[in-house]
């Protein structure tokens, strides 16, 4: 009999003894092991089971905030499947009430109060406050005939809800009915395309994130056959769930918070472990660039131009006809000759394997031959091996629900990491069989012993085999962390895979849909994710791929790829003003590693996903609900891609605070709805005061040289405000951090009236990063500071009032220091006004007269400014006043549309001229234009 002191209340009653922890043992063993058993949860997890007719219910309490229940339907209790959970990580609540009757089970943790109640065990889940947070009023149903299972419970009226990974649409998916049956839309969709509500898709996440009230809560199904979530589409007011077979397992999560919900929610499924460094950098993928010496032009282009680039990828093309784990010799020859190449410019290769292989008996194709030979192929119902259609023809899919088949496929990838292959990029693992029904549903897989067929895996198939490419990749090299891109995935993938958004299409409606379909594969666990930069299919306009590009430099993984029968979707394949942009972004891209892989350690040591929708960092704001178009990428950055065709600004929402403009400095109070500058390179980018941003100086790829400086990108917020930053680095490449080679640096910013105090450190970790310097920047300030001091030290600093920013340097070290920069901190920097000094040529014969400027900056007045002629009259000039960071659209006339200028040689209007308003020498900025004819007066 167990019994508990909570919150100083007296114990209550206990009539039914707690079902016993499991044995210790299976969980200390559970490291390692091919089966961890779900239930092995840590010492103090209390399990419950009640009689509820025709099923029963078992309540197990693994924390104060997570409570798993699981309904027990069928006669005789299946046995659970160890693929996915590791309870290890619960230890049970930290103080429990238990009031135990006949009529109702009550439990009482120091989060939650949970209420089982009555013949048909309602189940009511409540906070500390009496705020319901789940009801269902005992709505769980079984059909005996089908074996579907499913549950409801009450939807509140301002209820949202999030996650449920990869879908299209708004983030808020109330109102939907949602199915996870992880498919390629090319195949699955009727209308035979990826369309922008094509559902379902190629993940299968059944994780529901409600958020009311400020308070979120989170449900996770965990089951791998077809599910649904019915999102109030059915009964607005009702949320159903549920799945064509096997149990109502549903694991429930209490924030308040909604990274709080995460954070359990990926103790239950798993983290992403550290990737290596090299992976966050620029990665150029095409289907397919074969053979190598295409290949490797593209490599010497990157480094001829000077743009970043670390990984280069092989699509299907590379291999013998479509073979998994072969090589076509004729287009790869030498592919560790070709590595070693591509590694000497600082390229890492991925290459691309597909599960379907190829049926070739008797050819000796290894990973056929002794796929038959050792079981590994999945059975049709009558016991031989099942044969579907994918890209080699006939072809067999290996079980990798069976440790020993992860173990032979690993071993072929462990032949692709002996190569020097960095990288496995797994594709069509749905699966997807171009079989008119797909893979029949009664297809059995081993199931480790637990036979299981292709109802059940089919979800969790990619996973599984996910799961066996990165053990095969970690057998081949114990130190070096494996890389693997996945398309398809389940709950949980995140523990062995970074995700891609698949197929999307080149077309801006398919731009649009991206940030919130990372953002929900964020939310549900998945951390690290992107799209195909440019569309998948189609050809993008230099507009478009400009645009996906700057998405891109601000999506957790950045990779351009695209469609065999396309046109070159390389980065300077579209002009020289899309590779400046490209050239830019990248720039970017690099500098931000060191904050950018901070926020890859968070997302694995807490599950906090790197691309976060509004909502998620200001949960109780109601304004920061559907702004599916901006997002913070990290703590401190928030960015406001451009997602439409042939705009220049677009309006952000910023949350409560204060928010930096990035590019012109000027400090904006939020909560509201700013009309931003976005000219095409340059979408509006934020910093959040009380932040610092760590920042390197950028380089071709990682690993290029050292970096002699380490910039720490300080920005104070008003007096009175207070934030937290962190340094997070160590080697990049090896497991050595999880041994404690990693060093933390924590950085606290205050400010008060008389100026900000930093602190830094003291660095946690047995990492010493290499020699360099370092350069705190101090942005946001309206005057010179005063003076600064290092640990009571005064401090050399230098200040630059075009960018208002001070500068000082430190020697790098492990203790921890103070700095106090003083200056006027309650004035924030507001907006300035650029001077911009405007000159024309003029066309020869130019009539006497005036000559104007229209501009977007004086709502388009053909006479909006009055210039002065020269002397001679061949030339005209005058000043502009423009906010700082706007971009300006102009046009010269001589005081009417009529006579505005025009094209030269054509006589058609020309396109509008643009000016960016930044800061430049004092503020001022000088442009030289020749106009070449007037509408009036063509040559
Ligand atoms: O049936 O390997 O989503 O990225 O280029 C298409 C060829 C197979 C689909 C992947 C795509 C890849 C392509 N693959």
């Amino acid at each position: 009999m167990r019994t508990a002191m909570l919150l100083g209340l007296p114990v209550l009653a206990c009539a039914s003894p707690p079902v016993s922890p499991p044995d210790a043992a299976i969980a200390d063993a559970a490291a390692g092991r091919d089966q961890i058993p779900p239930d092995a949860a840590g010492p103090g997890v209390q399990s419950f089971e009640r009689p509820c007719g025709s099923f029963r219910l078992r309540i197990t309490v693994l924390d104060d905030a997570v409570v798993r229940f699981h309904y027990l339907h069928r006669s005789e209790e299946q046995p659970e499947r160890g693929w996915f959970l590791d309870l290890s990580g619960f230890s049970g609540p930290s103080a429990l009430a238990i009031d135990d009757t006949p009529a109702r089970l009550h439990l009482t943790t120091a989060a939650l109060a949970v209420e089982v109640a009555g013949p048909a065990c309602a189940v009511t889940i409540q906070d500390r406050q009496s705020n319901v947070l789940w009801d269902d009023g005992g709505a769980f149903t079984a059909d005996q005939a089908s074996g579907a299972v499913q549950i409801s419970r009450a939807l509140r009226p301002g209820e949202r809800l999030y996650g449920l990974g990869e879908k299209t649409g708004a983030s808020d998916r109330r109102g939907r009915r949602l199915t996870l049956w992880s498919s390629d839309p090319v195949w699955t969709d009727p209308r035979g395309r990826y369309a922008p509500d094509t559902d379902p898709l190629y993940q299968s996440h059944p994780f529901l994130l409600s958020l009311d009230g400020g308070r979120a809560t989170g449900s996770f199904l965990f089951n791998t056959f077809r599910s649904f979530f019915d999102l109030g589409a059915t009964a607005s007011d009702r949320l159903s769930l549920g799945a064509e077979g096997g149990d109502l397992d549903h694991f429930f999560f209490f924030g308040p918070a909604p990274v709080d919900v995460i954070e359990r929610y990926t103790r239950v499924t798993g983290r992403l472990p550290l990737p290596p460094l090299w992976t966050l950098g620029y990665h150029q993928s095409r289907w397919s660039y074969a053979p190598a010496s295409r290949l490797e032009d593209v490599a010497n282009q990157f480094r001829q131009r000077g743009l970043p680039c670390d990984g280069l990828w092989l699509d299907i093309d590379y291999m013998r006809g479509f073979r998994s784990f072969t090589w076509d010799p004729t287009g790869f020859p030498d592919p560790a000759a070709l590595v070693a190449r591509l590694e000497a410019a600082g390229f890492k290769l991925t290459a691309i394997i597909d599960p379907g292989i190829k049926r070739d008996p008797g050819a000796g194709y290894a990973v056929y031959d002794d796929g038959v030979s050792g079981h590994h192929f999945a059975r049709a119902a009558d016991g031989t091996p099942f044969v579907g259609t994918v890209w080699p023809g006939d072809a067999l899919f290996p079980d990798f629900t069976r440790a020993a088949t992860r173990g032979f496929w690993g071993a072929h990838v462990a032949g692709l990491a002996d190569i020097g292959v960095r990288g496995l990029w797994i594709d069509m693992n749905e699966p997807t069989s171009w079989t008119p029904t797909g893979i029949p549903l009664d297809v059995r897989f081993d199931g480790d012993g637990l036979a299981a067929t292709h109802a059940e895996v089919h979800n969790a198939y990619a996973l599984l085999m996910a799961r066996a490419t990165y053990e095969g990749a970690l057998a081949r090299w114990p130190d070096r962390r494996p890389f693997v891109l996945t398309r398809a995935g389940f709950a949980g993938i995140q523990r062995w895979a970074a995700v891609w958004t698949g197929d999307v299409e080149s077309t801006w409606e398919h731009l649009a849909l991206v940030p919130a379909m990372l953002a929900g594969l964020g939310v549900s666990g998945v951390p690290f994710v992107g799209s195909d930069v440019g569309g998948f299919s189609g050809g993008p306009s230099r507009e478009l791929f400009g645009r996906w590009f700057e998405l891109g430099a601000f999506s957790p993984f950045f990779r351009t790829h695209v469609a065999t029968g396309t046109p070159a979707q390389e980065p300077w394949a579209f002009g020289a003003e899309v590779e400046a942009l490209a050239q830019r972004a990248l720039a970017l891209r690099y500098r931000l590693l060191p904050y950018l892989y901070t926020a890859f350690e968070e997302a694995a040591r807490l599950g906090t996903p790197i691309l976060r929708p509004l909502w998620l960092a200001h949960p109780s704001d109601d304004g920061a609900a559907g702004h599916d178009d901006e997002f913070f990428f990290g703590p401190a950055l928030l960015f406001a891609p451009v997602l439409t065709p042939q705009v220049t600004t677009r309006p952000v929402y910023l949350p409560p605070g204060v928010f930096y403009d990035f590019y012109g400095g000027a400090a904006v109070v939020g909560p509201t709805t700013i009309q931003a500058s976005a000219p095409l390179g340059r979408s509006p980018l934020y910093v959040r005061a009380g932040s610092v941003v760590p920042m390197q100086d950028p380089l071709h790829y990682v690993g290029e040289m050292p970096l002699a400086t380490l910039y720490l990108d300080v920005f104070p917020g008003p007096p009175g405000t207070a934030g937290a930053s962190a340094l997070y680095e160590d080697d990049g490449a090896t497991l050595g951090y999880q041994r404690g080679l990693f060093a933390r640096t924590p950085i606290a910013l205050t400010t008060d009236p008389a100026g900000v105090t930093i602190d830094l450190g003291p660095r946690a970790g047995a990492f010493v990063p290499p020699p360099r310097a370092i350069e705190l920047r101090i942005h946001g300030l309206a005057e010179s500071p005063t003076g600064a001091t290092v640990d009571g030290a005064a401090a050399d600093l230098s200040y630059d009032p075009g960018t208002r920013t001070a500068r000082l340097r430190l020697a790098d070290g492990a203790a921890a220091r103070r700095l106090v920069v003083r200056y006027d901190a309650a004035t924030l920097p507001a907006a300035r006004t650029v001077q911009v000094s405007l000159q024309v040529a003029l066309p020869p014969a130019t009539p006497p007269g005036p000559i104007y400027v229209a501009t977007s900056a004086r709502a388009w007045d053909p006479a909006g400014l009055a210039l002065t002629r020269s002397p001679d009259g061949t030339r005209a000039s005058g000043q502009l006043a423009v906010p700082e960071g706007a971009l300006v659209l102009y046009k010269y006339t001589r005081g009417t549309w009529p006579t505005v200028e025009v094209d030269g040689g054509s006589c058609g209007e020309l396109p509008n001229r643009q000016l960016e308003a930044v800061w430049g020498e004092s503020g001022s900025l000088a442009r030289s234009d020749t106009a070449t004819a007037w509408r009036d007066r063509c040559p």
